[in-house]
């Protein structure tokens, strides 16, 4: 197959060549694949530790042979250059083997999250034609290999199934190798990986990142970080996620001759001792996993001192909790605000407290471009709320085989809608205040739901809120608020919430119609709050 073929190929929307060549002269996409990067990287930092898992610590030397005698096992199964396997591996040095492999063979990894299942693996599988699933054989108490059987009978495409540990009836992943021979070629302007969408309705869509967008987004992301070879990296949060593997993650630890160290979990009882053991120096997290952090290190006895930056992202951070890390954790606090699809913004060392804990800072790139629009694609005043789109060097220009999905989240010239309500401030940070679809019909009334979570989390006995819509007669929506309670406190009634409320001066018709009192509330796959299984939970009675 001719490059030409791989990059029109079907399902993948390449930058328009104006473009591509502009990013190409700013340096910004430097021609290479992300597995000749890793050789480069091993060159430089030979003996270094690049990966630590359990027990297993693996140097950039070790980890480039690895890479390259998986990937002549890959290619002697047949996996060949365009194809698609789908990854569904926890933070392990395997993880990371497969990842190099699959990119010296010129394959592409359909990266899921461990926590997926049948519905996810299946319609991932299908879209992406995988011709490969390669799963660990239990995680977190669930069997892998059973999901691997179900997801093989239902889709033709897959071919071989691969288990890092005991196989059962399938291959095991430690089987895959062979003596380094010739690796096809890839091409640095066609995808090196399809990331799943955090999307929140729907079926989640595949994401086309290619070997220059994405060196770039993990190369651009360490240098904001202020990462060096000294820097030693705990992958709390799946790394198949966009977060902890390029931003700077995983990609931008070992672009700077770092340390990645693999935690089986993100959770204070995982992680802590990691960081202790390693001297992890930088790891990043979403605001629920950060909260637990920050109630649990008083109970802990483990030294967390060698931590010096913590990133937070994902879901929005309530601006209290932003201003209690840096003293309740002892290190600096990032903001990052991101998305699979590309668009990155961080906040910087040189910014004030007060805008690290109320910003989600400035995009990444200074050829990012944002557009903050109305519903009629008018800009908004500055510092006025509006939707964000985005374009730039490492913004996708359309989903993975979604042709009709991408005619309405595109505008013609290439801006990605992202669905993400914003105000840009005039020094150009971003404060995120929701999403475009985040609201509660209520009759005819719009209501917020970031802006009544945030009132309901200044009530004392408030831990954690969600608000979600739920469907009524008469007034079409009603409002639910879903609270999870603070530690030692009693849980509030809905007539103290709505009195707190009222003091705040928040309209009677943003006042919940129903409370729900949860232990904890559920999580996505990486563990941001997940309000469509709320909804489900809601509907089915769950409550
Ligand atoms: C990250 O990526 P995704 O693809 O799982 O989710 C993206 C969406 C954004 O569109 C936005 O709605 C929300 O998650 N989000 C935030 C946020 N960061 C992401 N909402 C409020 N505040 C933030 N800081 O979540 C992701 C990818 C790379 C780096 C960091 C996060």
């Amino acid at each position: 197959m001719s490059t030409e073929t791989i990059h029109s190929g079907p399902g993948f929307t390449p930058w328009p060549a104006a473009d591509a060549r502009r990013y190409r002269e700013l340096g910004h996409w430097q021609g290479t694949t992300l597995g000749d990067l890793l050789r480069s990287w091993a060159a430089r930092s030979g003996t270094r530790t690049a990966v630590v898992s359990g027990d297993e610590r693996l140097s950039y030397a070790e980890l480039d042979h690895r890479a390259d005698t998986m990937a002549a096992g890959l290619i002697a199964l047949g996996i060949a250059r365009g194809d698609r396997v789908l990854v569904q591996l926890p933070n392990t040095a395997d993880f990371v083997v497969l990842f190099f492999a699959l990119a010296r063979c010129a394959a592409i990894p359909v990266l899921a999250l461990p926590a997926h299942r049948r519905s996810e693996i299946v319609h991932l599988a299908e879209l992406s034609e995988a011709v490969a699933y390669v799963v660990p054989d239990r995680h977190a108490g669930f069997d892998h290999r059973r999901l691997a059987a179900e997801a093989a009978a239902a889709v033709p495409s897959l071919r071989h199934i691969l288990v890092a540990g005991e196989p059962g009836p399938f291959v095991a992943l430690s089987e895959v190798t062979g003596a380094p021979g010739p690796q096809p070629a890839a091409d640095p302007a066609a995808p090196a990986v399809l990331l799943v969408s955090g999307g929140t309705t729907g079926k989640p869509k595949l994401i086309p990142r290619t070997h220059n967008d994405y060196a770039y987004n993990a190369r651009a992301s360490a240098e904001v970080c202020e990462l060096t070879a000294d820097d030693i990296a705990l992958a709390a949060l799946p790394v198949a996620h966009n977060f902890p593997l390029a931003c700077p993650g995983l990609l931008g630890v070992l672009g700077s001759g770092g340390t990645v160290v693999m935690a089986p979990a993100p959770s204070p009882d995982v992680a802590f001792g990691l960081i202790e053991r390693e001297r992890v120096t930088v790891t990043a997290l979403v605001p629920p996993m950060a909260h637990l952090w920050t109630e649990m290190i008083e109970w802990a006895p483990e030294d967390l001192s060698s931590l010096r930056l913590l990133q937070i992202g994902g879901a929005r951070l309530d601006p209290e909790l932003a201003r209690r890390i840096p003293s309740a954790l002892g290190c600096e606090l990032q903001q990052v605000f991101g998305m699979a699809e590309g668009l990155l913004s961080y906040t910087r060392p040189e910014d004030s407290a007060e805008t690290v804990a109320t910003t989600q800072g400035r995009p990444l790139s200074p050829d990012d471009e944002v557009r903050v629009l109305d519903r009629d694609g008018e800009p908004v005043r500055p510092g006025e709320l509006g939707e964000l789109w985005a374009r730039g060097p490492y913004t996708l220009r359309g989903y993975y085989r979604a042709a009709h999905h991408n005619a309405g989240a595109f505008s013609d010239d290439g801006f990605f809608r992202t669905g993400d309500l914003v105000r840009q401030l005039p020094s150009g940070h971003l404060v995120v205040e929701g999403r475009v679809k985040d609201v509660v019909n209520r009759g005819g009334e719009n209501v917020s739901a970031t802006e009544l979570e945030e009132n309901l989390l200044a009530h004392p006995a408030v831990a954690q809120a969600a608000v979600v819509a739920l469907p009524d007669a008469t007034m079409g929506e009603l409002v639910c608020a879903v609270i999870t309670i603070a530690a030692m406190s009693a849980p509030p009634s809905l007539r103290e919430l709505s009195a707190h409320l009222a003091e705040l001066g928040l309209a009677t018709f943003m006042h919940p119609d129903r409370l729900v009192v949860l232990d904890a509330l559920p999580l996505t796959a990486v563990g941001k709050i997940s309000k469509r299984d709320l909804i489900d939970r809601l509907a089915g009675g769950g409550d």
